[in-house]
């Protein structure tokens, strides 16, 4: 008997032709019908799941931002797979680069978006930074904490007032710490929004056009650092992801659903075929 090997173009032909049989039959596919990450504008995905840390090195599962954890860190359980999680200890951090020229960052518009838990709030808190506030040199943006508020910070060029001017957006309500939060800030190139838990907390029309950067950041995740500060997150941080627009408040909930994004980058087709497979022949 002949061995039957597919390669790749007929693998993908019947893929594709059990896909359309099964939609046909009206066979539910449970992978296939959760809600899934929004791919449009996305430009950063870091999951923490162990599956995608190697050592200390964190991959960027969308992009090509994959970031180093520094100091003490931990891959925990966390609200999707794994998260990660800083002990407040000085120092750590999770850092994409040092070097804003190597960076992938937002630049007319903007969402960054996680879940948060936190062990204890701080003033300055930071999940995800690209900030320098030094006095009134204040340029860049960060999602991060005031005390118990969220908070979702942004320096553009129509605020500018020659050294950059920053506004911390806080959410509203105050939050407990112990408990995951969905956290996102969004920009549109005219207002800056603040969600939690998928609700709109907090508006800001102070910010208009660009978004003005500094020379030099220290783009990381779980720490506010920038030249004079370094306030570590205490607590973990899960599912971080970076959008080069403005999500709605309709893909704010969506995402606030979604488990994972639904086709890997990397392309999984024989994942995809084994699942598919095992719906058929159910
Ligand atoms: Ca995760
Ligand atoms: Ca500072
Ligand atoms: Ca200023």
């Amino acid at each position: 008997m002949l061995p039957f090997v597919m390669n790749a173009t007929t693998k993908k032909a019947i893929l594709s032709l059990v896909a359309a049989l099964i939609a046909g039959l009206g066979i539910g596919i449970p992978v296939i019908a959760q809600t899934v990450v929004i791919e449009d504008g996305l430009i950063g995905y870091w999951s923490f799941d162990k599956n995608t840390v190697k050592g200390n090195t964190v991959e960027d599962i969308w992009g090509d931002q994959d970031a180093e954890m520094i100091g003490k860190i931990e891959i925990v359980q966390g609200k999707f797979g794994e998260a990660v999680q800083l002990g407040g200890g000085a120092g750590a951090r999770v850092e994409m680069t040092d070097d804003i020229k190597k960076a992938t960052l937002p630049t007319e518009e903007m969402t960054v978006e996680l879940w948060a838990w936190d062990e204890q709030f701080i003033e300055w808190g930071g999940y995800i930074v690209a900030v320098q506030d030094n006095g009134a040199f204040e340029k860049g943006w960060l999602l991060g904490t005031r005390w118990k508020a969220f908070s979702f910070a942004l320096s553009s060029d129509g605020a500018d007032d020659g050294d950059g001017l920053l506004t911390y957006l806080n959410s509203v309500n105050t939050y407990d710490v112990g408990e995951w939060h969905h956290v996102v800030g969004t920009y549109d190139g005219e207002e800056m929004k603040i969600y939690v838990d998928g609700k709109l907390e907090a508006t800001s029309s102070v910010q208009s056009g660009a978004i003005n950067y500094p020379d030099r950041v220290f783009f990381s995740i779980g720490a506010y650092k920038d030249d004079n500060e370094d306030f570590v997150h205490k607590g973990m941080l899960d599912e971080v992801r970076l959008y080069d627009r403005a999500l709605s408040e309709k893909e704010v909930a969506n995402n606030m659903e979604a488990e994972g994004l639904a086709v890997e980058p990397a392309g999984k087709l024989s994942l995809t075929w084994s699942q598919i497979k095992a719906a058929a022949s159910r």
